[in-house]
Formats: structure tokens, C-alpha cells, sequence
């Protein structure tokens, strides 16, 4: 006997998250639940504003549409769905067939947006291999090149990963560059995105020497019907925001091309909340063991949703807390 619900959650951020220029005071989504006879399998539902094409209320639409089918005995195709949603209720499902496995990689590459003090202890705690990931083109490209040489000198057996969003011309990109050391710049293991232009981004990554990863290039090209991988080799990496990108299937497609193709793939976090990063962090160690995953995001909420983040120790509320939104009638 089937059976679905929907929640609608809203969640309080920390106070200081700016998102595309924008302040982002709540995180709102949706968690679907699939049961069947006692099972039970999640999934996160988050368009991300700024980011996703599809807003709430189509999500809603779209969702509800799908559950009601599912519950009457059809099984679910994500193909043609938005991706948010094909990512959550494929997640459902897979927790439903006990297809995830519940070890994560919760040990997440930590963020750096501001104060690179506030870096320097995060960095001493970890164990293992040290990366950590910086935003830049906030500031100037000079301020920000002479931060990260700085980080790299001071830190040795440092890795980092950097984060322009597109914000460089390649004049920019170029002064930023200059400012490290070429015998500095193995250890950046990659800059996302540094240039307006993806053309500009490739051509400052054959010039300077510094690897480059696609993440909002990735994003626009997944859109299209005749996307191939093959088509955006060259980098070092590209990022999987999976509530960007699709379901479960198709972002275990994307992780087997790029290794096929000798591109290192990245799962990385659409900021979901504690219940989906969790899920993320299981499917990055189930499908990339070996890489570090972008999911050091709990941290940009006020408050946790259901499932606990390992050793975060913000407030949690429950789903129940929650506005159960809809549910099959069986
Ligand atoms: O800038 O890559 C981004 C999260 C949501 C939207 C955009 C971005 C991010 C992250 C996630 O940076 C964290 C990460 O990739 O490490
Ligand atoms: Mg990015």
C-alpha cells in the first residue's frame, strides 16, 4: 500500500547570507515523503532563487502531480521534470529501494567568503588531506590574489578551492593571477568560473596554469536537449549541484562520463537544508569516496530540519514543525 506526503518548510538563515546580491533571510522548500508498508524514503525539494529556473508554485503544481501518480501504482520518470523536483523525489525513491547508503563524506571542504581569520582554526581541525574553499571577486583581484599567495605560503600542505562566480574579465582574471607565484599555482586545485565569459575562463586557465572547474556553465548546459560532456572538456573539474542538475541517475550519468573523461567530479550543495545536504553527503561517498564534496553550507542556517548534521550544533526542528502541505487519500 502506497502512500505520500508533502512538507512545506521554511527555515531562518544566519544573518549575514547574501546570495546573488541578495539577502537570504529564509530558506523555504519542500520534503517529500514515499511509503510503503512501514518504509519510508525522503526526499528534499529546494529550487534555489537566483539559481533554479522553476519557482515554488510550479514545484508545488508539479509535485503534487507526480505523488498522486506514484500513489496510484505508476512509477516515477524524472526525465522531463524540473530539476529540483527530479532530484528530490528520485532521492525518495532511492531511500525507498534502500538504494543510498547512510555513510556520508561529511568532512566538507570548509567556506571562506570574508574574514580568512575565521579559516585558520576550521583548517587545524582537519584531518587528512587540507582544502578549503574561498570565495573570490568580492574584492579587488589584486586583494584577492595576495590573500589567497598569502594562505598558500603560510599553510604548506594547503589545497585550496576558489570561487569567482563569473566575477573577472579577463583583464581581471589576469591581475589576479599575477599575484601568485607560479610555484604556487599546482595548489589551487581549481577556480570555479573565474571569467564573465566560459571562452575567457578556458583561455586564462591555458595561460596562467591555474585549473579551472565549471559550475554555472555546467548548469546552463545540462538545459539543453544535445548536452555532452564531451563538449566542456578542458577543465580540471566540474561541480554538481544535484537540485540544479536532476535526479539521482542523472548525476550518477555525469559522475561516470567525467571520470571516464579524466574530469574530476564534485557533488556540491544548492544550500538544502540539514535533511538534504545529509542525503547529498551520502551520495557523494556511495559515488565519489575519494573526493572531498562542496557541502560546508548547514553553517549559512539558523536552524537544522529533521536529520542532524554531524557535530553542528544549531537548533532542530522537526518535519512535523513543518506545514504538511498535502497527502494521498488512500
Ligand atoms: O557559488 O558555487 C556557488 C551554493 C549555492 C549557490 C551557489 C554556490 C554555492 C556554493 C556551495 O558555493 C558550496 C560549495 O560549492 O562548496
Ligand atoms: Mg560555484
Amino acid at each position: 500500500m502506497r502512500s505520500a506526503k508533502l512538507y512545506r518548510y521554511e527555515l531562518p538563515m544566519d544573518s549575514g547570507v547574501i546570495l546573488r546580491e541578495q539577502r537570504l533571510k529564509h530558506r523555504e522548500g519542500f520534503v517529500v515523503e514515499l511509503l510503503i508498508d512501514g518504509e519510508v524514503g525522503r526526499g528534499e525539494v529546494a529550487p534555489l532563487p537566483g539559481f533554479s529556473i522553476e519557482t515554488m508554485d510550479e514545484v508545488y503544481l508539479q509535485l503534487t502531480e507526480q505523488l498522486a501518480k506514484w500513489q496510484q501504482g505508476e512509477e516515477l520518470q524524472f526525465d522531463a521534470l524540473y530539476p529540483s523536483v527530479a532530484f528530490g523525489l528520485s532521492m525518495a525513491q532511492c531511500e525507498l529501494d534502500k538504494g543510498l547508503p547512510l555513510e556520508g563524506s561529511f568532512q566538507a571542504a570548509p567556506l571562506c567568503s570574508g574574514d580568512p581569520d575565521e579559516l585558520l582554526p576550521k583548517l587545524n581541525a582537519m584531518t587528512g588531506e587540507k582544502v578549503a574553499k574561498i570565495k573570490v571577486g568580492l574584492y579587488e583581484p589584486i586583494r584577492d590574489g595576495m590573500l589567497v599567495s598569502l594562505f598558500l605560503e603560510s599553510i604548506p600542505d594547503l589545497t585550496l578551492r576558489l570561487d569567482a562566480n563569473r566575477a573577472w574579465s579577463a583583464e581581471k582574471a589576469q591581475q589576479f593571477a599575477k599575484k601568485i607565484p607560479p610555484s604556487l599555482r599546482g595548489r589551487i586545485a581549481f577556480i570555479e568560473e573565474p571569467c564573465q565569459q566560459p571562452g575567457d575562463s578556458f583561455s586564462f586557465a591555458m595561460d596562467t596554469g591555474i585549473a579551472i572547474a565549471w559550475d554555472e556553465t555546467l548548469q546552463h548546459a545540462i538545459r539543453k536537449d544535445d548536452f555532452k560532456l564531451e563538449d566542456f572538456t578542458g577543465v580540471k573539474a566540474i561541480i554538481i549541484k544535484p537540485t540544479l542538475i536532476g535526479s539521482v541517475e542523472r548525476c550518477i550519468e555525469l559522475i561516470e562520463k567525467a571520470k571516464a573523461l579524466g574530469i574530476k567530479a564534485v557533488i556540491s550543495s544548492s544550500i538544502e537544508s540539514s535533511l538534504g545536504l545529509t542525503q547529498l553527503a551520502r551520495l557523494a561517498h556511495w559515488q565519489l569516496p575519494e573526493e572531498v564534496p562542496g557541502l560546508d553550507t548547514v553553517g549559512l542556517f539558523a536552524q537544522q530540519l529533521e536529520v542532524a548534521w554531524p557535530n553542528c550544533e544549531l537548533p532542530m526542528v522537526t518535519l512535523a514543525d513543518q506545514a504538511l502541505i498535502w497527502q494521498s487519500n488512500d
